[in-house]
């Protein structure tokens, strides 16, 4: 692989790690556990692994020799930065535990469990790897690990391998997963352990016990820079609009974010869409309201931050996203749709099977971004909203407005350019915050195995403080289910985290946002640096910082 200078001396980096986890540690056990809600339910379907307690590291511990244990380790989803430093942190804490210890790598994801597709990792390949991007050094994959046959192969591979340890590096819906498979191989009495580690840049998975999911304080420092370029040129040439929409599924946190980081004329949050139950025509005739107001000042000229997620958080959109998904999930009615040739017939089927509501919002979107409603869920059941082009959606619908406005004597004057931000940022080089936290995520994944637990995924807390402060441990993935509707049936499933409206960085946001709509306030982040002072390389995410703040 030939290297970039950067690449050279940033592998030489070593992550700093929590002051205990660099001698030797013992294991505390905490409380039991119940799960966030419908506590009965989910008992019932985890009987083995409900209730564990949650796992503190701490310094002490008589630093024992552990016996040889094969691992394997699988990359789930999306690529989020620091995924190849939990992989490095989990070898070198396997090495520590047994320098026989092996880590085989399942290639492309978890069919690669499925698949038997491995690799041996060996310390040639994880020293290539060390602080870069991208999940390239095994593949990933949105492979569902749901059937007792898909876990049954994965039986198979282990015993083939002498693996007595999965480690899953996803985010809610692979860990998800994580939780049934540590389940089965417990029930099954098979010895395999499952921990999870909590992946993805949307920020999603969090909670009491999860402070931040890894790759969300890259790829936000990352889109922050991008978006305050652009900010810099707007400024410069006066002379557009732009709309930006950021990656982040359901969730808006990227957003928030970006907008903390760079004060965007607008920033739209789906949560508050949501709670406010604001039309689309409201959203848009606000924006058209700020357009106006600014080129009263001779600013014509902004920035709108627009998170991935918001179709479905629109009310009339969500309503409209729910039938399609009944429509075009199972049945009858799918397959018939997978008949027609043409984007005419889908768009006339589609019409004619939605109730009335729905079909008139459906027939009202433009005919691009109603096509590009129909397209295929993933595995999931989710909708891809990385394909849904809302930002041009909301260009259409605004230059609609302004030339209303405009009829009724209203002088402004509209030009735009729309960019999506995502995968930008999903591979970039690691922050210093997402390469200490991985690396210690993974060598704390390879303690839990250490110590004989199976459900648990891996957490590191107090994160605001410097890292020899950290607290590292593990919590039961149980802990973090709850039942929800997924592709018409009701499912235990890692309760995602949205933005909290009544949370310290939205409420810091929902402060300053009319100050920053009328007047330019923008700030330039530039790019993360990866060398200097503390201060500049160090920082957490302000979303961190100020819910962490006492
Ligand atoms: P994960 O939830 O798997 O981490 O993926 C996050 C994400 O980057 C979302 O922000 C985005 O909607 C989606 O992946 C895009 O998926 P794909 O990589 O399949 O285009």
């Amino acid at each position: 692989m030939i290297k970039s200078v950067f690449q050279i001396e940033r592998a030489k980096y070593s992550p700093k790690m929590p002051k205990a986890l660099t001698g030797s540690v013992k294991v505390v056990e905490g409380e039991k556990t119940d799960s966030v809600a419908d506590q009965k339910e989910i008992k019932k379907l985890f009987p083995g692994t409900y209730g564990m307690p949650i796992i503190t590291f701490e310094e002490g511990g008589k630093g024992v020799a552990f016996p040889e244990v094969n691992v394997g380790v699988i990359l789930s989803g999306g690529q989020a930065p620091g995924g190849h430093n939990v992989i490095a942190g989990l070898f070198d804490g396997l090495k520590k535990l047994n320098p026989s210890n092996k880590l085989y790598g399942f290639l492309g994801g978890p069919a690669g469990l499925v698949d038997h597709q491995y690799l041996e990792l060996t310390s040639e390949i994880i020293d290539e790897y060390r602080n870069t991007g991208g999940f390239d050094i095994i593949g990933s994959g949105r492979t569902k690990l749901e059937e007792p046959s898909q876990f049954d192969k994965g039986i198979e591979v282990c015993n083939l391998l002498g693996i007595k340890a999965i480690v899953i590096i996803g985010g809610d819906d692979s860990n998800t997963n994580a939780c049934v498979l540590a389940e089965y191989y417990l029930q099954k009495n098979t010895g395999i352990q499952v921990i999870g580690c909590p992946k993805t840049i949307d920020g999603d998975l969090k909670n009491e016990m999860i402070e931040a999911s890894f790759g969300f304080d890259t790829a936000c420092k990352v889109f922050s820079e991008l978006i305050g370029n652009i900010m810099r040129d707007a400024n410069s040439a006066k002379k557009y609009w732009h709309f930006i929409k950021l990656m982040g599924r359901s969730a808006s946190h990227i957003g928030l974010e970006c907008a903390l980081q760079t004060r965007p004329n607008v920033c739209i949050i789906s949560e508050e869409v949501a709670a406010k139950e604001q039309t689309l025509e409201e959203i848009v005739n606000a924006i058209a309201d700020i357009v106006t107001e600014r080129a009263k000042n001779g600013e014509t000229f902004g920035v709108a931050l627009i998170p991935e997620g918001l179709v479905e958080f629109i009310p009339e959109i969500k309503v409209l996203i729910a039938e399609l998904n009944e429509l075009l999930s199972n049945g009858e009615t799918a397959e018939n749709f997978q008949t027609l040739a043409t984007n005419t017939e889908k768009r006339d089927f589609v019409i004619a099977n939605l109730t009335y509501e729905s079909s008139k919002v459906y027939a009202s979107l433009p005919t691009r971004i109603a096509r590009q409603l129909t397209l295929d869920r993933d595995p999931h059941g989710n909708v891809q909203v990385s394909r849904i082009e809302t930002e041009r959606l909301l260009i259409e619908m605004v230059e609609k407005r302004l030339t209303e406005l405009i009829k009724s004597g209203i002088k402004v004057k509209f030009s735009s350019q729309n960019h999506f931000f995502g995968y930008e940022g999903r591979c970039a080089a690691p922050s210093n915050f997402d390469s200490d936290y991985c690396y210690s995520l993974g060598y704390i994944a390879s303690l839990l195995i250490g110590s004989g637990k199976t459900g648990y995924l891996a957490s590191v807390r107090n994160t605001t403080a410097p890292a020899a402060e950290w607290i590292p441990g593990g919590v039961p993935i149980t802990m973090m289910l709850n039942m929800e509707r997924r592709n018409g049936e009701m499912k235990a499933v890692i309760q995602k985290a949205l933005v909290k409206l009544d949370g310290a960085p939205f409420k810091a946001f929902a402060e300053k946002r009319d100050e920053w709509a009328i007047t330019t306030s923008f700030v330039y982040p530039g790019p993360i640096q990866y060398w200097g002072p503390s201060t500049v390389c160090d920082a957490p995410t302000k979303t961190l910082q100020l819910e962490k703040a006492k």
